[in-house]
């Protein structure tokens, strides 16, 4: 079939945050066959410029399409009950350690079916489409089986197939030990190394690998021969690290090239520079450290100071972050975190897509995926300053417009 380019999209005096930064004038905006193929400043733009295009909007703000680069989207069942049980005192890490948490997830993971699984996390899906989200990585972890863990890699995949959105996903195996390893953590760890990420790579489930590093999950040395069968399959790296504990987590993971470390509550400055020399992107998940009530704060000023790119992301999953609302995480970095509105908006657009590997992703710029978000609110800043749905007027995704109110 001779491909036939899709006609012209193009918006006028719209403000414009490119991925990094406010430009500082209203800017014309031109789409081409799931491209930006023309950016200028409106007082220039010349109509001859795009005689083809149609007008697709007028004012407003607009942001390159979020990008959500941890999440746990898929799972089964919900976790009220723990909630419950933290409010009376629990903490997250006794409840895990009581066989509940992340467990009593696998065990109705385990229980579901794929049809099952899509239909839960479908809606999660749209609720993150519905504030922005173009672009969404997902992790598995609620199967601790082989056939589990594929069964859920297979739903994220099929996400991405029946929604407008790019998802990316990630192999979680190492998430937490599964009862029938009991007292066998390094047994657990020979079947992710030696069965579930070979069968993931050999079937192209997965697009990287990740681990929770964390007294309460899994040791360093066992993370690091989780990151040596990545490497050995071509899978990138990621990690759950500095959550509960300063394990060293983000340095071992920076060593082996780990496109991000996540959380880094527990962070310390060797493992700054450690990230900063290996271009490993920190993760933020203010959701995680605000349903925790978490006290201790992610090294934001020394992150500034070793220029470590900062991405902002939901982590949605059952346990410690029941929350998909996108536009929220940005008002919580900044609430909580103290970032600026322009370093979360950042954080959850170009450099999300850096702690994906997707460096065309997450910006507005000629020649970038056309992923963009027009937003009705006067300034970018907004967006995280102002807590409320239904702001985004536009979400395009490919070049076509997927959203519209
Ligand atoms: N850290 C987290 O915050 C999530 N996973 C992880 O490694 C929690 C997942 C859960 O409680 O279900
Ligand atoms: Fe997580």
């Amino acid at each position: 079939m001779p491909h036939l380019p899709q006609p012209g999209l193009l918006w006028r005096d719209v403000t414009v945050f490119d991925g990094l930064a406010v430009l500082p004038e209203p800017m014309a905006v031109l789409v081409e066959d799931g491209r930006v193929t023309g950016l200028w400043p409106d007082s220039a733009f010349d109509p001859h410029q795009a005689p083809r295009a149609t007008e697709a909007g007028r004012g407003g703000v607009m942001t390159p399409g979020l990008v959500d680069c941890h999440t746990h989207l898929v799972f089964a069942g919900q976790r009220a009950d723990e909630f419950e049980r933290r409010l009376e005192g629990a903490s997250y890490a006794e409840i895990a350690q009581a066989g509940g948490g992340i467990i009593s997830t696998v065990r109705a993971t385990r229980a579901a079916s794929e049809a099952q699984l899509l239909d839960q996390a479908l809606p999660r899906l749209e609720a993150l489409m519905a504030d922005g989200v173009t672009t969404v990585e997902i992790k598995s972890g609620y199967g601790l089986t082989v056939a589990d863990e594929l069964k859920m890699l297979r739903v994220a995949r099929r996400l991405g197939k029946e929604a407008p959105v790019r998802v990316v996903t990630t192999l979680l195996g190492a998430h937490a030990l599964p009862p029938e390893f009991a007292g066998n953590s390094d047994g657990y760890i020979d079947l992710v190394c030696e069965a579930m990420i070979p069968a993931a790579a050999e079937e192209g489930l997965a697009d990287a690998v990740d681990v929770f590093c964390e007294n309460i999950a899994f040791t360093p040395a066992q993370c690091e021969r989780v990151f040596q069968a990545a490497q050995r399959h071509g899978l990138g790296i990621k990690v759950h690290a500095e959550q509960l504990s300063n394990q060293g987590a983000s340095a071992l993971g920076a060593r082996y090239g780990a496109m991000s470390a996540d959380h880094i509550e527990w962070l310390d400055e060797d493992g700054v520079r450690a990230m900063a020399e290996a271009g490993t992107v920190a993760t933020l998940l203010p959701g995680a450290f605000h349903t925790l009530r978490e006290t201790r704060l992610p090294p934001i000023e020394l992150l500034r100071k070793y220029q470590v790119p900062m991405a902002l992301a939901s982590d949605a999953n059952p346990g410690t972050s029941p929350i998909c609302f996108p536009t929220l995480m940005l008002n919580l970095a900044c609430t909580l975190f103290r970032l600026t509105p322009r370093e979360a908006l950042a954080g959850m657009t170009r450099h999300a897509a850096l702690a994906l590997g997707l460096p065309d992703a997450g910006r507005i710029a000629v020649g970038s995926p056309a992923d963009l978000c027009l937003w009705s609110v006067q300034q970018p800043a907004e967006l995280a300053y102002a807590v409320q749905p239904g702001r985004l007027r536009q979400r395009v995704f490919n070049g076509v417009v997927t959203h519209e109110q």
